[in-house]
């Protein structure tokens, strides 16, 4: 039987971490739940314990990576980990699935990907961007390279250094498949509370993006990481099968910028909307050039060895 301990970063989430911890709770093979109260100014921690959780409290906000860091520091030496985001809520019960593969030794790490509720979420930019670095340096191609929700062989997961805050989860991939560790990424039906779309909501994920870049330039280095932003961030514009903004929202998109006070002299002086050059401009030939110049890029990329391959090729 394979000895597994399942850890939950919580900040600020007494809405929810309750059911989570009693729905991982009946997961086999988990004997612990840890939750690490990152310094919540709600009530949290009470929560977390009266679920039947061991809670650690930190006396101040240090960020997810660092909450898991302390959190895996606490967990003793189980055979397999189990990293579970807090807004799970009863889905969380699912978590055996992610855990199997680790447990018969078919993975070194799973990652979960999910469907978030409709409405929530981000246009994708900061996912894209992860994705990418993934698939440049790793030769991964993730669905939700962010997912939060993991299962990893114990040893694997006591070996790496976690990076900061929401660079947690790209760390992770990017350490452990440098490693060598097998990782998949297996569909299971969670659910979680994603932030709206409103301010909050986007400075949350700007705070998200920040970390994720962080945590690539500091493994890959920084030349490559900002190419791999900006390539993400032209692909994601150039692409007209999944617009930046969902049909859905362009009606607000509009009203909103005519209202914008330096819209007016914009379109005074005649000079057309970013809508307008993207329904003018040929789409299909500025994609056609882009896949011409991507395996050259790429192949220019390759050969730029990031500091930390060649550590390891040294070390080897
Ligand atoms: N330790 C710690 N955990 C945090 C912090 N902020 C969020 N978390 C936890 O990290 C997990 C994921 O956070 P969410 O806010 O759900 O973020 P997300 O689902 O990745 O992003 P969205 O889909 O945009 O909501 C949850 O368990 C949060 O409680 C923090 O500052 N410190
Ligand atoms: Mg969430």
């Amino acid at each position: 039987m394979t000895h597994a301990v399942a850890i939950v970063p919580a900040y600020d989430r007494a809405d929810t971490v309750g059911a989570t911890v009693t729905a991982l709770r009946t997961v086999s093979d988990v004997l612990d739940v840890i939750v690490v109260d990152d310094g919540s100014s709600d009530r949290t921690a009470a929560v977390a314990a009266a679920a039947g959780a061991r809670v650690i409290e930190l006396a101040r906000n240090r960020g997810k990576g660092a909450a898991m860091a302390v959190g895996v520091a606490a967990s003793g030496a189980p055979d397999a980990y189990l990293l579970i985001d807090a807004d799970l809520g009863r889905t969380a019960a699912l978590a055996g699935e992610l855990l199997r593969p680790v447990a018969l030794g078919t993975a070194d790490m799973t990652i979960a990907a999910f469907d978030s509720p409709p409405g929530g979420g981000g246009f994708g930019f900061v996912k894209g961007f992860a994705a990418r670095v993934l698939r440049a340096e790793t030769g991964l191609s993730l669905a939700e390279p962010l997912s939060g929700q993991r299962a990893l062989r114990g040893p694997l997961l006591r070996s790496l250094e976690l990076a900061d805050g929401f660079g947690l989860e790209i760390g992770l991939t990017l350490d452990a498949a440098l490693r060598g560790a097998s990782i998949s990424e297996i569909e299971v039906g969670f659910s979680h509370r994603p932030s709206g779309r409103g301010l909050s909501g986007f400075a949350h994920r700007a705070r998200i993006g920040r970390h994720v870049y962080r945590a690539a330039a500091s493994r890959i280095g920084g030349p490559k990481t900002i190419y791999l932003l900006i390539a993400s961030l032209v692909s994601r514009a150039l692409s007209p099968l999944r617009p930046a903004f969902p049909q859905r929202h362009r009606p607000a998109a509009k009203a909103l910028r005519g209202k914008l006070w330096w819209q007016r002299p914009w379109s005074r002086l005649g000079v057309p909307s970013l809508q307008r050059v993207r329904s003018a401009v040929d789409l299909g030939s500025l994609q056609r050039t882009w896949s011409r110049w991507r395996p050259r890029l790429s192949q220019r990329l390759r050969s730029w060895r990031s500091p930390r391959r060649r550590q390891t090729s040294s070390e080897s």
